[in-house]
């Protein structure tokens, strides 16, 4: 603490020396350094005695923005000159994590950067560790979108990304003796450097009210509350070029008419703001919990909210490029895409603002309309597809329901008058489900017969999306199912969050292209038995490991040995994914090293297994899962018998940044899904870039990694998709005979050699053959021998 204090006292020494200048496009040190000071003194946010890294965070990250405004207003003006074919990323989630890092590199402004803050006192690394994570997303899907992102801006094209500015994004993930607790995480707490708050960005988005009928029989949506939307932009710059576009965050605000003073003057305090405070609940959290009915109407407000404030700014944008416009050109100047059914609302909204305020007829709009909206899939979860209640839609959006009502009904004829064989499938296609005990919405099916294009996110998914889930359409419009294999930004995912290892790449390539051309890494192939590439590969992976064991210790208080293999799985806690089937593989191989003598253990090869991850709150048997890695891990990290050749540690409050320490230092990662059920899996692929194996199923994106990476640097094990519905046919049949092994793990948990907690509710998923929650469906028991004996060969390799 005193040498904090001390430390303090001299940065502000330090930039008391240095000039405060206003100096926006600075590249040299000093001038950037100039900058800085300028920030700490004229765009104050703290006392101005105080320099300390948060402060110095603040100032830095506006002096970076400086430069990113610069080019953003550039890129702005160009693309409003020339008027391109613009694609909208329309998305409820974007995980964008910090910024810093990511925009100084993309600017190429590291080095200048890292020396004028050691001119003030300051280390660029720790000043960017300040920074909250933008975590407005939940895993995956967000993270995708946040990587889409950034490709566009590097690939130069003219891209928008449409969200919310959720006041709490993603909790934060405590582990207490009970297993995990989420707290709310406040990434707007001080405020975010990156945001730019546009008051001239704002639309009107209403909720509720009826449709009145005009005399010429139009109709008009009317009545109900009105909540204003309010764009708050972030510049995404693409790398080393000028292109910067935006991440527009929609924020909602009830207006000065809604604040009833007269009720407020007579003491009604809370009814005089009802509104403002019911607009402040919109943004308030990402993912409101929808197990009641208020929760569900909220999430709905949401996805209304971004979609329709998003449309009517594409919709203005469009009509003032070019005045006079006809409306057959929209689809050639704008491209919706929308990541997965939660954005879906956009169909019928587009379809109401051309036909109710533009006075388009039905067939015209809905012409514009197909050829404007794409959409992409990325879960056959059944319980993951959206359905919203007829009866809720009726009241938050009654002119949408009379749309989608429309859409079904003409649907429901163009089938029936083109193809009679597909009569019999007509209730399962359809969009209305009108089951009288619950009538709902089946959004993925008005996506798939609204798009253009329907996308899924990895060959084999959208294979099965073909053979499966949409295949009657595929009868229908053979064309209109794609294949999109996802992708990650090398620049976050290796160049910035690895640069020893970057460097080497580098080095050996002699170009640092493949920063943004990937393929050219197959250029290192020939350099594979080289031993001097050898040598600096392993010392960048130790560094790495160093780095990561240090930030374990840190936050867990567990030592961990950088000698040993660090063997990892990050990513949300999901009975699919199969944190139980690691689990169990760790429990089992604890009981056989406590089995063996001290000369045995020491022919093994010493593991450290990480565990990280967030479970839904309300996800029951993932949180348990949750409290099982941590329960092993107290018991095996603390037993001087074996901690020596094992460690298990749960990495706590998994996030971006924390994924950028974490996957640099990975050896072998774990991609273990039942076979069919991960739509593609994103990390696999950071975690491949980073020179790490994987262990995994052949499932999602990983069937095609295997094929560029080689079998050989993949420990492949387990049923493939194909199998999955015999196999589960099988258990039904009481055919399932269990390994002992598997049986053997199970029964050490029963024992108590974990501690009390009651882990039954959990293990009884993986027995029985029916039943809700039994019989075992992730198919952990199945493959638990073909994991073991992957992890066995995973184990000969690396000595
Ligand atoms: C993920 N989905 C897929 N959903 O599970 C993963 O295989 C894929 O790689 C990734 O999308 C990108 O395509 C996913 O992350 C969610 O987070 C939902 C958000 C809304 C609530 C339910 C989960």
């Amino acid at each position: 603490m005193a040498d904090a204090k001390a430390n303090g006292k001299n940065e502000a020494a330090k930039l008391a020396k240095i000039p405060a200048a206003a100096n926006p496009l600075a590249n040299e040190p000093s001038a950037i350094a100039s900058n800085i000071s300028y920030h700490v003194q004229y765009s104050p946010h703290f006392s101005p005695t105080k320099f300390e890294p948060e402060q110095a965070f603040f100032a830095t990250a506006e002096s970076v923005r400086d430069r990113l405004i610069q080019q953003w207003n550039e890129t702005y003006h160009h693309f409003n000159k020339v008027d391109p074919k613009q694609t909208y990323y329309l998305s409820m989630e974007f995980l964008q994590g910090r910024t810093l890092t990511n925009a100084i590199g993309s600017l190429d402004i590291q080095n200048a950067y890292a020396d004028a803050l050691n001119n003030l006192g300051h280390v660029l690394e720790e000043i960017a560790e300040q920074e909250k994570d933008a975590a407005l997303g939940n895993g995956g899907l967000g993270r995708l979108a946040s990587c889409f992102l950034d490709s566009m801006a590097t690939l130069n094209l003219p891209a928008w990304g449409y969200g919310l500015r959720y006041r709490y994004g993603l909790f934060k993930q405590k582990i207490t003796k009970q297993g995990q607790e989420e707290v709310a995480e406040d990434w707007l707490e001080k405020f975010s450097p990156w945001e730019v708050v546009r008051h001239d960005v704002v639309f009107p988005v209403r909720f509720f009210g009826s449709v009145m009928v005009n005399p010429n029989g139009t109709r008009k949506w009317v009545g109900g509350e009105v909540v204003q939307a309010v764009a708050y932009d972030i510049p995404i710059p693409g790398y080393k070029t000028k292109n910067t576009i935006s991440l527009r965050l929609w924020d909602a605000k009830a207006s000065a008419e809604d604040f009833n003073l007269f009720q407020f003057n007579d003491g009604q305090y809370e009814s005089a703001a009802q509104l403002h405070s019911r607009a402040q609940q919109i943004c308030a959290v990402l993912y409101p919990g929808d197990s009641t009915e208020e929760g569900k109407l909220l999430r709905l407000k949401q996805q209304f909210f971004l979609c329709s404030a998003s449309l009517q700014d594409m919709i203005l944008r469009f009509k003032e490029r070019k005045s006079g416009r006809q409306w057959s050109e929209f689809p050639s100047k704008v491209a919706v895409q929308l990541n997965d059914t939660h954005p879906t609302l956009a169909i019928p909204e587009l379809m109401r603002l051309l036909m109710d305020e533009e006075g388009l007829g039905w067939d015209e709009a809905w012409d514009i309309t197909t050829r404007t909206v794409a959409y992409t899939n990325h879960t056959v979860l059944p319980e993951a597809l959206e359905k919203w209640s007829q009866a809720v839609m009726w009241k938050l959006l009654p002119r949408h329901m009379e749309i989608i009502e429309e859409i079904d009904k003409r649907f429901i004829a163009m089938v029936r008058s083109t193809r009679s064989d597909l009569e019999s499938k007509i209730p399962s296609m359809c969009i209305l489900d009108n089951n009288p005990k619950k009538p709902v919405v089946r959004m993925a099916n008005l996506c798939v017969v609204s798009a253009h294009t329907v996308n899924g996110v990895a060959q084999l998914h959208s294979d099965i999306l073909k053979a499966d889930l949409f295949a009657d359409y595929v009868s229908l419009w053979p064309n209109k199912l794609q294949n999109k294999t996802n992708g990650i930004t090398p620049r976050r995912w290796l160049r910035f969050c690895n640069p020893e290892l970057s460097k080497i790449i580098t080095k050996w390539l002699k170009t640092d292209q493949w920063v943004t051309n990937l393929d050219l890494l197959v250029g290192l192939r020939q350099f594979a038995d080289n031993t001097e590439l050898q040598a600096e590969w392993e010392s960048a992976k130790m560094a790495s490991k160093k780095h990561l064991a240090d930030y374990i210790w840190r936050v867990t208080g567990v030592t961990i040995d950088p000698n040993s293999l660090f063997d990892i799985q990050v990513k949300r806690i999901h009975e699919y994914k199969r944190q139980l089937l690691n689990i169990l593989g760790a429990i089992y191989r604890y009981k056989k090293l406590k089995e063996m003598s001290p000369q045995e253990r020491k022919k093994t090869t010493p593991r450290t297994i990480m565990i990280g991850g967030k479970a839904f709150a309300t996800y029951t048997n993932a949180k348990r899962i949750v409290k099982l890695v941590n329960d092993v891990g107290e018991v095996v990290n603390t037993d001087p018998e074996v901690n020596s050749y094992l460690k298990v540690v749960f990495v706590p409050n998994y996030n971006v940044s924390v994924a950028e320490l974490l996957i640099p230092g990975s050896e072998l990662s774990q991609h273990i899904s039942t076979a069919g059920m991960e739509a593609s899996g994103t990390s696999n692929m950071k975690f491949s870039l980073n020179g790490c194996l994987i262990i995994g199923t052949l499932d999602g994106a990983n069937v095609e990694i295997r094929q560029e990476i080689g079998e050989e640097n993949f420990f492949l094990f387990g049923a493939v998709a194909e199998q999955v519905p015999k196999l589960r046919k099988e258990r039904e049949d009481g055919l399932f005979k269990p390994d002992p092994r598997f049986e053997e793990a199970k029964q050490f948990i029963r024992s108590g050699a974990f501690g009390s907690y009651d882990y039954n509710p959990l293990l009884d998923s993986l027995e029985g053959n029916t039943g809700y929650g039994r019989g075992d469906y992730f198919l952990v028991g199945y493959d638990f021998p073909s994991y073991l004996e992957a992890q066995d060969r995973v184990d000969q390799a690396y000595k």
